[in-house]
């Protein structure tokens, strides 16, 4: 009765646990589980659950998070706390990952670029490690209905983490559950085409698979000079001319589409549909994973694009339109509103159903955080509270898809 369907002729599989939602990063960190609440309660209060079938994510093994990181990370990960980070550090086993430090850092750093100090990116919280290993044990869970085709596209909003490193968490990013979800696809599919549309580079993904012919990465980044408080957009890599290993069977293998800041839904559908398209053409993949990070919506606390929820759904139906096996995975979004409307609508858009535009307010717990004067309480609401100054200009978008496809 409330006008769900499931799609015809293909299954969507949703993976997910709540107890992700107990993590806290710190009180002013910018990544807030709140937008996984509200993206739950927006895809339960549309009923989006009876179109797909619901697994309850359970935690990752360590075994299987050894698969791409180093095992003396991945034994401290499933211990830390606040409670134990000290004592931990001084084991000798651990000590040795541990920076020297300075007389006038601000924060605290361990090993593994992990800090119980409130100004690091990768703090050690409570419940981190539930956390960490839940939000991977349902990406894993995801690629696993995906690999032995009981679903044809898997989605989880909890996953998407791209910038953890093999031995080293980074930028909010401690387990790299994309790396251990493609390396599991390898094992099925010849050639996997990994694309991430969060406003930061993809660099552990990239990284990871630098050297594979049978992984092709995509990433659509923020990317730019210096600004004037000195600092680069983070990460800082990603560049145009970055595409691969050199002298590696990886080279070229690896694509990157720097934008500078406040691209708009135009430029951004022009770039996203010439250089994904023409990547499809050339590598011809067996299987895509898609990010769909929400900080590249406009008005995102951390981003500098100004693309509507509509435009970033848009690239989820153009990568669904291959048919593809697909695994669509969340990853950064600071503006909790947004995020939850987006990944809402993509999930939507994934089971082929068009929602009202208009958030009934009745279906959700907490209606005021859809109420907002500013927005209204359409779903795919058009204005922005802060848009940023487009510093792209279409010449150098046309110039940079020509660069790509060479
Ligand atoms: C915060 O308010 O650019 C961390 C991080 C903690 C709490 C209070 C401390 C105040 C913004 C960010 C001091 C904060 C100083 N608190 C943070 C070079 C930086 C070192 C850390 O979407 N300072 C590092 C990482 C990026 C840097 C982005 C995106 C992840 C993803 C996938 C990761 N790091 C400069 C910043 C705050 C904080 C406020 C912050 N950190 C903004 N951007 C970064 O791609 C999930
Ligand atoms: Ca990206
Ligand atoms: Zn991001």
């Amino acid at each position: 009765e409330n006008g769900i369907t499931r799609p015809k002729g293909y299954k969507v599989s949703f993976h997910y646990n709540s107890r992700v939602e107990d993590m806290h990063f710190g009180k002013t960190h910018p990544m807030k589980p709140w937008r996984l609440t509200l993206t739950k309660h927006l895809v339960l209060g549309y009923g989006l659950h009876y179109a797909m079938d619901t697994y309850e994510a359970v935690a990752a093994g360590k075994d299987q998070v050894r698969a791409f990181h180093d095992p003396d990370y991945v034994d401290f990960l499933a211990q830390v706390s606040p409670q134990t980070f000290a004592d931990l550090c001084a084991m000798p086993r651990f000590a040795k990952y541990c920076p020297p430090k300075h007389e006038n850092d601000t924060i605290d750093l361990g090993p593994f670029n992990l800090s119980t100090s409130a100004g690091a990116d990768c703090p050690v919280f409570d419940g981190m490690s539930t956390y960490l290993f839940l939000y991977t044990g349902a990406t894993l869970a995801a690629t696993h209905q995906l690999t032995t085709q009981q679903t044809d596209i898997a989605v989880n909003w909890s996953g998407g983490l791209h910038h953890a490193h093999r031995g080293e968490a980074s930028g909010f990013c401690y387990i790299n559950d994309i790396v251990l979800s493609i390396l599991d696809m390898l094992r099925y599919f010849p050639r996997v085409l990994y694309i991430d549309i969060d406003v930061h580079h993809g660099d552990g993904v990239e990284e990871a698979f630098q050297r594979q012919p049978r992984v092709m990465t995509l990433s659509y980044h923020r990317y730019g000079p210096y600004d004037e408080t000195g600092h680069k957009f983070f990460p800082g890599t990603g560049d145009i001319t970055d595409t691969g290993l050199k002298g590696t069977v990886g080279e070229h293998f690896a694509l990157n589409v720097p934008i500078p800041s406040g691209i708009d839904d135009r430029q951004y559908k022009f770039l996203f549909e010439a250089v994904t398209g023409r990547a499809i053409e050339a590598f011809n993949p067996s299987a895509i994973v898609l990010q769909c990070g929400a900080d590249s919506l406009g008005g995102d606390r951390l981003g500098q694009f100004n693309i509507n929820i509509k435009q970033h759904g848009e690239c989820v139906s153009f990568v669904k339109r291959t048919r593809l096996p697909l695994l669509i995975l969340g990853g950064g979004g600071y503006t909790a509103r947004n995020v939850a409307r987006a990944w809402c609508h993509e999930t939507a858009l994934a089971t082929d159903n068009v929602l009202p535009d208009a958030i009934p307010l009745d279906i959700v717990p907490r209606p005021e955080a859809f109420q907002n004067r500013a927005h209204g309480n359409g779903l795919l609401y058009p204005p922005f509270q802060r848009l940023h100054n487009n510093e792209c200009k279409d010449a150098d978008l046309e110039g940079m898809v020509k660069k790509i496809d060479t």
